[in-house]
């Protein structure tokens, strides 16, 4: 009787299993919880496997020990089909895994989107980089400054016209957004000893505001103090660097002007790289862009940082940076430097 029953549950499984089988349109899930199902009925707690084996209490001894092996040898079959239709379904889950995740080497890429410097930090850094093969030393100066160092130590004393130049930002009768990278230049000097060239490329600050003036804006100093300077070192030191700058075939012109930390002082111009000089609407038709201001290190500068001026003269000149990556990318408008908007520079890159 048990034996009829045994092969009935084994026949019955091994026919549900192959049925399993032929259903290729289950979804590995559906599977999954089919063998769960089957498991629960033959071997859960009251499946019929386990049912079975708790009857053999009412079985007569002698023929306890065939049933019992009846019972396991049905149970290993049923237990082998269904581990072995698990293995189908996981080989079958992982081929789906494999095709559904497969990188078709040979499709076109999206592309990487780069990031790229502002305009700005790429000529800080090119300039920088010119400076330094130079022999060139990097410095940095506080952009809230004194009177003192923005000023006075540059031989612009208080209430004095020259200060008009430049409409600074005060925030106390001392203390001020530095109008001009030129304040590192005292500072530096009372700590160094000549020769020395350095450069200090940063922050400044003026209350001007149209197309080619921001109230924030970049410049970068430089001073050589040494014996012997004499305006040819300064000229050939700017040439140098507009070249490197701007190329080979960059015109450079000097023209005299004034400054109170200089004496003399010049102010130099180059050919306009969008037209080489035949003149556009980027350099407003005179083929020449101004860029900086520069000169020789007024001697009373270099005695109120405690530089004896009879031994040693200096050159110094600081840079529109601003204008100079106007320049270099052919930028109209200086907002467009401090909008941040995406669409602009990236145009840049
Ligand atoms: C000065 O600031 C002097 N300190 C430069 C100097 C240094 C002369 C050392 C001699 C020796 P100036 O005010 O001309 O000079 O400014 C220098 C450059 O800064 C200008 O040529 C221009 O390119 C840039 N600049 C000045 N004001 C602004 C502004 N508001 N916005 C953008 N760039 C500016």
């Amino acid at each position: 009787m048990i034996k009829e029953e045994l092969e009935k549950l084994k026949k019955e499984v091994l026919e549900f299993v192959e049925e399993i089988r032929k259903n290729s349109q289950d979804s590995i899930g559906e599977i999954k919880k089919k063998i769960n199902d089957i498991k629960v009925k033959v071997f859960g707690k009251s499946g019929s496997i386990t049912t079975m084996s708790k009857g053999m209490k009412d079985i007569s001894p002698e023929e306890r020990p065939k049933v019992g092996a009846l019972i396991n040898e049905v149970k290993n079959a049923i237990s082998d089909k269904l581990t072995s239709l698990e293995k189908e379904c996981e080989e079958r889950e992982l081929n789906e895994k494999l095709e559904n995740e497969r990188i078709d080497i040979s499709e076109p890429s999206k592309g990487v989107v780069k990031g790229a410097l502002h305009p700005i930090s790429d000529v800080i850094d090119r300039l920088t980089d010119i400076c330094v093969s130079l022999g060139f030393s990097v410095v940095e100066g506080p952009e809230i400054e004194s009177d003192y160092y923005n000023f006075e130590a540059m031989n612009i004393p208080k209430n004095h016209p020259s200060r008009d130049m430049q409409d600074t930002f005060f925030i106390n009768d001392n203390i001020l957004l530095r109008s001009q990278t030129s304040a590192v230049q005292a500072r530096e000097m009372e700590v160094r000893k000549p020769p020395f060239k350095i450069i200090c490329p940063g922050k400044t600050y003026r209350n001007d505001s149209d197309s080619t003036h921001s109230p924030v804006f970049h410049q970068m100093e430089g001073l050589v103090v040494d014996e012997n300077i004499s305006m040819a070192d300064l000229k050939v030191m700017l040439t140098t660097l507009m070249k490197r700058l701007f190329g080979e075939d960059t015109t450079i012109r000097f023209r005299p002007s004034f400054f109170p930390f200089t004496e003399p002082s010049i102010e130099v111009d180059v050919s306009c790289p969008t037209c080489h000089g035949a003149g556009c609407s980027q350099c407003k038709g005179t083929g020449m862009l101004e860029l900086l201001g520069a000169g020789i290190v007024n001697p009373k500068v270099l005695e109120m940082s405690g530089i004896d001026s009879k031994k040693y003269r200096g050159f110094a000149f600081g840079f529109g940076l601003d204008r100079t990556a106007m320049i270099l990318n052919s930028i109209g408008n200086i907002r467009n430097l401090y909008k941040n908007d995406i669409r602009f520079l990236e145009q840049m890159k």
